[in-house]
Parts: structure tokens; sequence; C-alpha cells
């Protein structure tokens, strides 16, 4: 068997974790000034309110995007009360527009609206966007502002019948002076487990990619596509692999390796994937053989190298995969926990990576 192109396999599999992950669209809405802004830059990678692109799609509406989040978020102008049918009919508009698109990528995804606890009350308006936004999407309502509950969560939850589900989110801590009390963020992890839960499948990655306020929910997606890799390198297996031809298992491991980073949320250039790969085999040559591949690799399960004999079997290639794999969760789950859901620097995967990678092979 001949060698392979690392090079054009890594630019193969970056691209196809790209697109698997497609883009999710949200619509976030309400009245102005019940924290919708504060609520994006907390929950979502890169501060998006802040230091996002913001284009104007229609008055009332701008879409929010940062290169290299697989996400729009579509902020609306306030729903002001005097003039609401007005700002309903716009948004009814753009949405069925957008509706209509036959690229999955382009329509909307969900709806959150944001209700703030301070203003206690569900109005007429309200209810009209939930009713008008669920013919089309899912929508969540997102109690804003969360200090103490009294009822309303229920009450919200009775007003507003189509609403998926009802969330209290606290965006920003909050210090309360003269009692010396901290009350921490809270309720975004939870509004990204029940987002997660009403969109389709298809767009899964890019919502768990995107947001930063549960890392649990990125861990157990990355398991998925370890065991999805692992059960490729099972099939392989099938009869044993000689070693010679054990570059098939290359792609797999790539794939792998790609895939994970994507749904963290990681912009991933070929560059630092190549360092990755090359830290997996031990060798950064562009060219390998499957000699020098299974070498490498096998280093990874410690005592398994001297059992395998001429030929890997799927058992060993899958064991193998899923090591590399959960190698690769921890290293990432570790760093973005440090940095608070947002990305790690390259230099600092490839690091903990390699730690982690020699760790076990010794
Ligand atoms: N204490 C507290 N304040 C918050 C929270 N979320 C937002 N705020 C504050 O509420 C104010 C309005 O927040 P924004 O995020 O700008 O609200 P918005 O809905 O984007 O407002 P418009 O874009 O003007 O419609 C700001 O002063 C925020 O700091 C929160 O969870 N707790
Ligand atoms: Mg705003």
């Amino acid at each position: 068997m001949e060698n392979i192109d690392l090079g054009s396999i890594i630019f193969e599999k970056l691209e196809e974790a790209k697109k698997q992950t497609g883009r999710i669209n949200i619509i976030i809405t309400d009245k102005t000034g019940v924290g919708k802004s504060t609520l994006i830059n907390s929950m979502f990678q890169g501060n998006l309110a802040e230091t996002g692109q913001g284009r104007p799609c229609t008055q009332g509406i701008k879409e929010i995007t940062k290169e290299g989040i697989p996400i729009s978020i579509f902020d609306t102008r306030g729903l002001e009360v005097k003039e609401y049918k007005e700002t309903l009919n716009e948004l009814r508009n753009f949405i069925s527009k957008m509706h209509k698109e036959t690229d999955v990528n382009k329509q909307i995804h969900v709806a959150w609206i944001c209700i703030s606890e301070d203003l206690r009350r569900v109005e007429e308006a309200d209810t009209e966007l939930v009713n008008m936004l669920s013919e089309f999407v899912p929508v969540i309502a997102v109690i804003t502002k969360a200090r103490s509950d009294n009822g309303f969560q229920a009450e919200v939850k009775t007003l507003l019948t189509q609403v998926r589900n009802v969330v209290r989110v606290r965006a920003l801590e909050e210090v309360i002076d003269d009692e010396d009390i901290k009350l921490p963020q809270m309720g975004l992890d939870k509004l990204a487990d029940l987002t997660e839960e009403v969109i389709p499948e298809g767009r899964r990655n890019a919502f768990v990619a995107s947001q930063k306020a549960s890392i649990k929910q990125k861990v157990s997606r990355a398991h998925k596509i370890v065991a999805g890799a692992a059960a490729s390198a099972l099939a392989i297996g099938a009869t044993p692999i000689p070693f010679s031809d054990a570059v098939i298992l290359i792609p797999i491991e790539v794939g792998m390796l790609a895939s994970i980073s994507a749904v963290f949320g990681l912009d991933l250039s070929k560059s630092v994937l190549t360092t990755l790969v090359s830290s997996v085999l031990g060798s950064s040559a562009t060219t390998i053989g499957g000699k020098a591949i299974v070498a490498g690799l096998l280093k990874c399960i410690p005592g398994i190298g001297t059992l395998a004999g001429a030929a890997i079997s799927g058992t060993t290639a899958s064991i193998l995969t899923t090591t590399i794999g959960e190698l690769y969760i921890g290293t990432l789950s570790l760093l973005f926990e440090k940095s608070k859901g947002e990305p790690p620097k390259a230099e600092d995967i490839e690091k903990a990576f390699k730690e982690k990678l020699s760790l076990k092979k010794k």
C-alpha cells in the first residue's frame, strides 16, 4: 500500500466538518431594554452583540454575525405596545420570507422571546407575538434579569400557551449592595439545553458550537462524534487490517478531530489540525506509510502494540479511535472551562493535547 497525502485529507475533513456543522439562525425579540444584547453576549462565543457585525435586514431587524461562529442572530427592534401591530407585521413578513428559503441554513430555526422579570407582566402584545412566531418556529420564553420569581414563571407558562418552555435567566452577575449578597449568573446552561432540544437534529451542532454557556453540551455532542468514528473503525476492521494498509484509518481519525473541534466552536485552521494529527501519529511527515501510522497510533494505547501482531482488528482500531477522541475531548473541555466557554488559543490546545498523549504513551 502506498503512502497517503495527509495534507489533502486534512483539508478535505476540515471542509466536511464545516459543512456538517451548517448554521443556526435564532430570532430574539420582545420589548426594548429587557436584556437581549446582554443575553446574546453571555450566551454565545465572541461577545457577539458587542463585537459582531450587524447587518440591517429590515428597518427593525438586524442580523448579527461574526466570522468563525456558525450562528446568525436576528435582533429586533423593541416591541412597543403602542405600535406593536406594525412591528408584528414586519416580523411576520420577514420570517415567512426566510421560511420559504430552500436552503435550510437560511431559515429561522428557533425564537427566544424575552420578558423582564422586573416588569412582571405579560401583555396582549406578547401573546400575539408568541402566537405568530410559533406558526413558524419553536418559541422559548426567556424571563430575563431573574431575581425573585414569586410565581411569575408559572404565570408566563399559563398565559403563553404556545411557548415550548419557559426559563429564568440572569445573564449578568448581580451584587445587592446593602446586603452584601452576590447573585451569580444563572439559567444560561438551561436555556442552552432547552434550545438544543427544540431545534432540528441537523442544526444542533451549529448551536452547540456557537454557545458558550454549557461546556457539558459540547462534551456530550463530541462523545457522539467519537462513538460514530469508533463504529466506522470497527467496521473497517471486520477482517483485520494489515499494518501496511492501516492508512485507511487516517481519514477516520482526522475527521473525528476536525468534527470535535467544530462542535466545540473552534475556528480551526489547516495548520492547527495538521499539528494535532502529527501529535497523534508521532510524526510530522506529510506523506506517511501504513507501518509508520500504525506504530504512531498504537503508542496511544499502552500495552496493545505488542498484542497486535501484524494486523489490526476492528476492535483494536475502535479502541484506538475512542482513546484518541476522548483524550482530545478531555483536553478541550479543560481549556474551555478555564476560558469560560471562549475558544482557547491554538497553541494552548496543541500543547495540552501533546501532553495528554505523551502521558498515555508512556
Ligand atoms: N441586573 C441585571 N441587569 C441586566 C441583565 N441583563 C441585562 N441587564 C441590564 O439591562 C439593561 C438593558 O440591557 P440590554 O441587553 O441592552 O437590553 P436590550 O434588550 O438589548 O435593549 P435594546 O437593544 O435597547 O432593546 C442594561 O443596563 C443591562 O446591563 C441581568 O441579567 N441582570
Ligand atoms: Mg440590544
